[in-house]
């Protein structure tokens, strides 16, 4: 496998001026004509034409001629990722024929086909198993499209842009002409063809144009795409309120298929979206899917934007667009749901899933160095850390600078395919900064640690004292600091909010935002109080990890009164994580009245909504505490975190049941609230309290509760399970994204015999090992939500994951490569289970024909 290093960016010396595709497709295989206009780029300074390499992975040329003229095999070479061409002029017009096969790909990248429809699926380096081609996103080109097939299968033809011509063929064929107006790089080419529903409207733009959508989806579900609709009609009217972004074509399409790898793509005019985030009701999804449906809706849309129209230059930059729009969809829901649960939420990502990544083997900067797959590099750090760093920036900025920066980099950038750096650039000379020090975001994979003590120095003047550092990353032994934005307030020793000052005489403020530039800095605090407890680090306003002494008392007190809600949260999961990761066995009595009695505050408080309520009551998740932290004793944390769940649920199950029979079920926060009571009430006795949970699962008319009683029957002992699992299968089992549900529901119990029982799920009639949703059902939900399991000391989970890996390996490569980054963090667990995994990683490193995707991921958790 060979290693791509950022270092070593060229421009392409060629581009692609228009690009003119001619798709027939037939049963068995399908024929793709491209004529490409191709000429020298303009950017490119080498001394001599080289021979023109296009990609091409898994095509069968039929032909191809140069200016009209026929080929020479002497003129050009095939090898097995490329085609060369040896003599070319500046301008030249190149005229492939080849053949591929859709039906035979399960690698769900290039043209497929998913339940009787063709798609496509381009990103990251997907265009090159359709046709040659200079597969970089920097080569952007003018597209056609004319797509012929069989009618009567294939009534719709679709590819991005607007269609120009229509008109039937012999045989029963037809054809479809589409022009795409924009330049686009080919991983935003789209193609769609099949026999769908459609669900339709319009928009009208702030220009007043009217724009017309569409929404496909399988026959059927029609009654399922009114809220994905609403979600695109919000999107669109947010991004022109909040950034002044118009969208651009007068049509726009989103089609929902089952078989896809990502959750959906921003291809130009044409998305294409798993049905998981498209397909959403009151019968068949719960409150979880309805959010995830308006956040992908969305960061598909903005998209348009931030991805399409400004592109980026090359893949190292994905955080360009994918941090930026991460980022951008994250403030749309903050707008549409509660900001405080919205936040929570991102937070939760970072910690468990983020935190992780950073201190593995595949530990990278936000823009990486290198890469062998670039599909390795989808990750939450491009993506999520991506988009911390941008929030940042806003934090910086404020929300009018920011949009100042935002304004600039369109202006300057408009058309081009562009870097990380122009990025900063722009917010840098729109708001009259130097952001050297910022820079190294960008550069420098870690979580930073940021340690903070407060001193007091005399009465009414205090001093908070802060540090940072950051451990290494393969690569990279030294840090340089971070410029660390750190939003911070203070309770006082009553527990209540106070006003402070940093200088003194300054005017009090309830809230600051110190900045951080160097490794060790000082800021006074001017305020009358005996004693400070400073709520740090509000919003999470840097993505670090806070170091501060609290005491149990201060935590208590913060989680009861801090007036940042988020922060309010973390001191519960602050003073949890403390006690679950100490050194000690057990939890004392002490340890667990100190949080029951905080919960207790918590959930009489007549204050605080009923959804942060129950982000409050809910004990971390394992997976957060194994990723914020570098050693984990596996045996210990499960026992103590059983431990806290089994008290909570006993010590409060009055509470519990009062709640479960006085909220009323209306709102998504009352819903959740009621559930977390009943799976308190569960854990306290499964016996006692079965009938309620079995009388919610049968009488429920919505998905939410109908799941979560499902959830909890499923985790209840031995003997109840059967009756109502099989009851919501016959309900249920024509609704494919239902059935992944009730997959999932079955796979997280802490019962040893777990094990067999998902294996006996993947022979279910119902999962297919190569849909992609159906293993992140299973097998992704068994090894990421059934931690106690997956790492089960005799080694068995282990075992279990590496024989999945080694059979995706040959089917779909990007998600056996997803999969085995479930082992990365093998280093931080006992001895014994590090043999267990490293055995497993050096079986599935020997198999002959790896993956370039697994090859990457082994090969680094081993190094
Ligand atoms: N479709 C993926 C996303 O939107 C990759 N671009 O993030
Ligand atoms: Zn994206």
């Amino acid at each position: 496998p060979v290693v791509k290093y950022r270092k070593d960016y060229q421009p392409s010396q060629y581009l692609i001026k228009n690009t003119n595709l001619l798709f027939q497709l037939f049963d068995d295989y399908t024929l793709v004509t491209s004529e490409l206009k191709i000429t020298r780029n303009p950017l490119d300074n080498r001394e001599t034409l080289l021979p023109i390499e296009l990609d091409g992975v898994e095509l069968e040329l039929v032909s191809i001629h140069l200016d009209g003229q026929v080929l020479d095999d002497s003129d050009y070479e095939k090898r097995a990722h490329t085609l060369i061409i040896n003599k070319v002029s500046e301008t030249f017009n190149l005229t492939t024929v080849v053949k591929i096969l859709p039906h035979k790909n399960t690698s769900l990248e290039g043209l497929y086909t998913s339940s009787g429809k063709y798609c496509t699926q381009c990103e990251a380096e997907g265009f090159r198993k359709i046709t040659f081609y200079l597969d970089r996103p920097e080569v952007m080109s003018e597209f056609t499209v004319r797509i012929e097939g069989d009618k009567a299968k294939y009534p719709l033809l679709l590819s991005n842009g607007n269609p120009v011509d229509r008109g039937e063929l012999t045989d029963g064929r037809h054809f479809v002409a589409w022009h795409d107006p924009f330049v686009k790089p080919s991983y935003l080419f789209a193609l769609v063809a099949g026999d769908l529903d459609c669900l339709e409207d319009t928009f009208t733009t702030m220009s007043g144009r009217e724009v017309k959508l569409e929404l496909y989806v399988d026959k059927g579900k029609l009654d399922q795409c009114r809220f994905a609709m609403d979600s695109l009609i919000a999107s669109m009217k947010w991004d022109e309120q909040e950034f002044g972004r118009e969208y651009d074509l007068d049509l726009y399409m989103i089609v929902a298929v089952s078989d896809f790898n990502m959750g959906a793509m921003e291809n130009k005019g044409l998305n294409i979206f798993n049905t998981k985030y498209v397909l959403a009701n009151k019968k068949t999804a719960t409150d979880a899917d309805f959010e995830g449906v308006e956040r992908v809706i969305a960061h598909e849309y903005f998209h348009n934007w931030t991805g399409n129209r400004i592109t980026c230059r090359d893949w190292f930059q994905l955080s360009l667009k994918e941090g930026l729009t991460v980022f951008r969809d994250q403030k749309f829901s903050e707008d549409m749901q509660s900001a405080a649960v919205e936040r929570i939420d991102q937070v939760k990502i970072i910690r468990a899933a983020q935190f992780a990544e950073d201190s593995g083997p595949m530990a990278h900067p936000i823009r990486p160095d290198s890469y062998i797959e670039m599909n390795n590099f989808y990750t939450v750090t491009v993506y999520n850390k991506g988009a911390e760093v941008i929030r940042m920036m806003h934090t910086l900025l404020g929300k009018t600078g920011f949009r100042k920066g935002m304004d600039l980099y369109f202006d300057r950038h408009d058309g081009q395919a562009v870097t990380c750096e122009d990025f900063i650039k722009a917010m840098e000379d729109a708001n009259g900064k130097d952001w050297s020090l910022f820079r190294n975001w960008y550069r420098q994979a870690g979580t930073p640690v940021l340690k903070v003590d407060l001193e007091k120095l005399a009465d009414g003047h205090f001093r908070l004292n802060c540090e940072q550092s950051c451990p290494a990353t393969p690569g990279q032994e030294h840090k340089n600091p971070f410029m660390l934005p750190i939003k911070v307030g203070f309770l006082n020793n009553t527990g209540h909010p106070v006003k402070f000052a940093e200088t003194n005489d300054a005017a009090g403020v309830d809230e600051t935002l110190l900045v951080m530039t160097e490794t060790k800095q000082s800021f006074d605090i001017y305020c009358e109080s005996d004693s400070l407890v400073p709520s740090l680090l509000r919003d999470f306003s840097s993505p670090v990890k806070l170091e501060y002494s609290y005491t149990q008392e201060e935590l208590a007190s913060l989680f009861a009164a801090d007036p940042n809600p988020f922060n309010r949260w973390d001191a519960g999961q602050t003073l949890m994580t403390q006690m679950l990761m100490s050194e000690t066995s057990k939890l004392t009595e002490d340890e667990l009245s100190v949080v029951d009695n905080a919960f207790i505050k918590i959930l009489n408080d007549e204050e605080l909504d009923n959804a942060l309520k129950s982000l409050a009551v809910m004990v971390p998740e394992l997976n957060s505490l194994i990723g914020m932290s570098d050693n984990v004793k596996l045996d210990q944390l499960f026992a103590k975190h059983k431990q806290l769940k089994v008290h909570l649920g006993e010590k409060l199950e009055h509470t519990w049941f009062s709640i479960y029979n006085t909220t009323s079920g209306d709102t998504s926060g009352d819903r959740w609230l009621r559930n977390t009571a009943l799976r308190y009430m569960m854990i306290a006795n499964d016996e006692q309290h079965f009938e309620l949970a079995a009388t919610q699962q049968t009488h429920a008319d919505n998905m939410t509760d109908e799941l979560a009683a499902l959830q909890v029957i499923a985790n209840a002992s031995e003997g109840y399970r059967s009756e109502y699992i099989e009851q919501f299968y016959q309900k249920w089992k024509e609704e494919e994204l239902v059935m992944d549900k009730w997959f999932t529901a079955q796979v997280v119990n802490d019962d040893e015999a777990i094990l067999e029982h998902v294996k006996a799920l993947l022979n279910h009639e119902k999962f297919s090992i190569e849909n992609p949703n159906k293993v992140r059902a299973v097998v992704g939900a068994f090894v990421a939500g059934n931690t106690s399991q997956f790492h089960n000391p005799t080694g068995q989970g282990y075992e279990f994951l590496a024989d999945i890996i080694i059979q995706l390996n040959k089917i779909n490569p990007q998600i056996a490569a997803g999969l085995a980054k479930q082992f990365n963090q093998w280093r931080k667990f006992d001895s014994k289970r590090q043999a267990l995994i490293q055995e497993q990683l050096v079986r599935i490193k020997s198999l002959d024909n790896l993956s370039n995707d697994v090859f990457e991921v082994v090969d680094k958790s081993l190094q």
